[in-house]
């Protein structure tokens, strides 16, 4: 049980690395822009990348930033990881039944 909390405290650890590596590109570290989300999405979550992405991307970041005209904060991008750990559950069910 201790080596799973541990393997979850790393992943979360990286996941914060990511997120401020990704969201320091411009003058505000604490937050994702666009650009930096697509960029993020585009190296680190490639299977997000589908052919109607870059048509869709604007709506997407909308959705993503909460208030308008805000950008990308931590907790929100960490919806966006819990939503996709989520789908990703639901389709191996699905796989397995
Ligand atoms: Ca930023
Ligand atoms: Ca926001």
């Amino acid at each position: 049980m201790a080596c799973e909390l541990a393997s979850v405290n790393s992943a979360l650890e990286a996941l914060l690395t990511v997120f401020k590596r990704a969201a320091s590109h411009d003058s505000d570290n604490l937050t994702l822009s666009r650009g930096e989300l697509h960029h993020l999405i585009k190296t680190e979550l490639p299977f997000l990348v589908q052919p109607n992405f870059e048509k869709h991307f604007e709506s997407f970041f909308q959705c993503m930033e909460g208030n308008p005209g805000s950008n990308v904060d931590f907790k929100e991008f960490m919806c966006l990881l819990a939503t996709i750990v989520m789908c990703r559950d639901q389709e191996l069910s699905q796989q397995l039944h």
